[in-house]
């Protein structure tokens, strides 16, 4: 190395999938810096500090897999652990492995820039000041780049008020998730306002929530893991990656190959009861497959779960606000909670429905709907994310020629393998868009995408090679498969981060921003193209 700023590698986050990148590439012997914008590691589960936030993944099937010292030292105490649990397992394993020696935090990246001549990247921080690197490697995260509302007035509430990623933390009070005595308002129902609003709920004198659109959510059906339970998942723990790395989203659940139309209406029953009681994303991603694909079969189940909310909530006028009337089933994120319906029954609990009665300004004291005011104390912003390519376009990213990846991807993303696109060599994005770790139980294709990468570097170290980018051709290629495989599924048919909606978002184009190819054939895939010695890309 040249200088104290040039690295071998710079890789931007300390989230999962930057902890491992830095842990992998520095066994293989390379210099790598990792710029966080927080002041500790997690990444979104350094973020996200909401009452509520937790796993819908099983939490021994969300550890890393990689070391055998770490699974056997860490317990997780519940199936699907709260955030500051996980929190705390991303701090163990940065101890550990003396991660923090190489991240350098309170660092956005805010520019980085392609030197041809020198075939590196130039990366300039918050503060102006910069540090080079043959490979940039972006861990940003696909939901991390949160979206406040643009609703008029927003600015001039006077009293407390958060997007729930940026949870300030206190002692006391309802950053310490006590709303006693307190009128909170919650604008968002999706799986981040679903959550915090079943907090909430239990200790507010009164919730006001404010729902666009309802989302079809699930009972997440947790509880403790036993320490028989433990000790099995620990024995068994490649027998449990395995099994999920198997799946199409990387979980423990396997759809169910069977038509849902070739059962009889009574087993079809019994197995959607089955599922709605057991733990996790069984009744979407363990449904029968074609509820995903076949507009019929999502009609089946979509009424199965429309009847399950009508028995939940007392009040049949909320009840109906609460079922979604414009997407089947699944076809969004399919949020998971506990109690969640039940809140409506509650006195202190509210829902307004902003298609009826539309937020017109949020006034100091609170919010005023088309028909009247609600004054609240506490205002909560679970109004999602700038999801997928957002963090990288809040990045000044320039390329060869200086191409801005902004005015590249105008029109949407184009990739190869979800890994690169041309004109921005040496530049790779762990679960970019059309990236198959975007649609997955995360840490299990971030390790395959982290990997594949570290691999990579290496392959060039060993060969003497400078520079990699995707050929169009393969690019292009990426992008109509891609789409392809979206169409062939029920997902565009709704409006969602996965397909690159948000309302606080509206210059984005509406493109599916994730690889519905399902985990194993996206890794199939990523080796074959490796065992081609990287077919699809220009290695000089
Ligand atoms: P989501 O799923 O994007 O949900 C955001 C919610 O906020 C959704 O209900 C939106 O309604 C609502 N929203 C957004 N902007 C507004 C405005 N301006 N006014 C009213 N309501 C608004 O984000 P989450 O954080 O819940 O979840 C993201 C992922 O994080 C989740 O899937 C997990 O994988 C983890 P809309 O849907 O547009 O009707």
């Amino acid at each position: 190395m040249t200088s104290s700023n040039t690295y071998d590698a710079i890789v931007m986050g300390a989230g999962i999938a930057g902890m491992y990148q830095l842990y992998t590439l520095r066994e293989q012997g390379f210099n790598v810096k990792v710029f966080e914008t927080g002041d500790g590691v997690g990444g979104t589960w350094h973020w996200n500090n909401y009452p509520g936030c937790r796993f819908d993944s099983e939490s021994y099937t969300y550890a890393y897999s990689w070391s055998k010292d770490i699974i056997d030292e860490w317990t997780w105490t519940e199936r699907f652990a709260p955030q500051p649990e996980t929190k705390r397992y991303l701090n163990f394993v940065a101890d550990k492995f003396n991660l923090r020696k190489d991240i350098q935090f309170n660092s956005r990246v805010a520019k980085a820039t392609y030197d041809e001549a020198n075939t590196e990247w130039e990366v300039e921080l918050d503060d102006g000041s910069t540090a080079r690197a043959k490979f940039v490697i972006s861990a940003t995260g696909p939901l991390s780049a949160f979206t406040l509302p643009n609703i008029p007035g927003r600015d001039s509430f006077a009293g407390e008020s958060c997007h729930t990623a940026r949870w300030p933390l206190g002692d006391s009070g309802w950053k310490a998730n006590d709303f006693s005595g307190l009128r909170v308002g919650v604008i968002g129902t999706g799986a981040t306002g679903v959550q915090v609003i079943q907090e909430i709920a239990k200790s507010a004198k009164e919730l006001t929530v404010f729902q666009l659109a309802p989302n079809w959510c699930a009972p997440l059906n947790n509880g403790p893991i036993s320490e028989e339970e433990t000790a099995h998942n620990k024995e068994n723990a490649q027998a449990i990656f395995d099994q999920c790395n198997a799946t199409f989203g990387g979980f423990l659940h396997a759809f169910d190959e069977r038509e849902a139309a070739s059962v009889s209406e009574e087993e079809r029953e019994a197995f959607f009861e089955k599922l709605y009681a057991e733990p996790g994303f069984g009744i979407w991603l363990g449904n029968f497959a074609d509820i995903m694909t076949n507009p019929e079969a999502n009609e089946i189940i979509t009424k199965f779960i429309a009847k399950k909310i009508r028995q939940r909530v007392d009040n049949p006028e909320v009840a109906e606000l609460l079922i979604p009337k414009d997407h089947g089933f699944g076809t969004r994120r399919v949020p998971m909670e506990t109690k969640y319906f039940e809140c409506y029954n509650q006195d202190n609990v509210k829902l307004i429905d902003l298609n009826a009665t539309p937020i017109e300004e949020i006034v100091p004291t609170g919010i005023k709907c088309s028909d009247k005011q609600y004054d609240v104390d506490v205002l909560i912003y679970a109004t999602g994310f700038d999801a997928v390519t957002g963090a990288l376009r809040r990045i000044d990213i320039a390329g060869v020629g200086g191409e801005k990846m902004v005015d590249k991807w105008a029109d949407g993303p184009s990739t190869y393998l979800g890994m690169q696109t041309t004109g921005f060599p040496n530049l790779f994005t762990l679960v970019g868009p059309h990236n198959g770790a975007t649609f997955c139980n995360i840490p299990r294709c971030i390790e395959q995408n982290v990997e594949w990468v570290s691999d990579l570097v290496g392959y060039m170290r060993d060969k003497n090679l400078n520079e990699i980018q995707p050929t169009q051709k393969a690019e292009d290629d990426w992008t109509v498969h891609v789409d392809e495989l979206a169409q062939m599924t029920l997902f565009p048919t709704a409006d969602s981060w996965f397909m690159g909606t948000n309302v606080n978002n509206p210059d984005k184009k509406r493109m599916f921003m994730l690889y519905a190819g399902g985990a194993p054939n996206y890794k199939a895939k990523c080796d074959d193209v490796a065992a081609k010695d990287y077919d699809g890309f220009v290695l000089k």
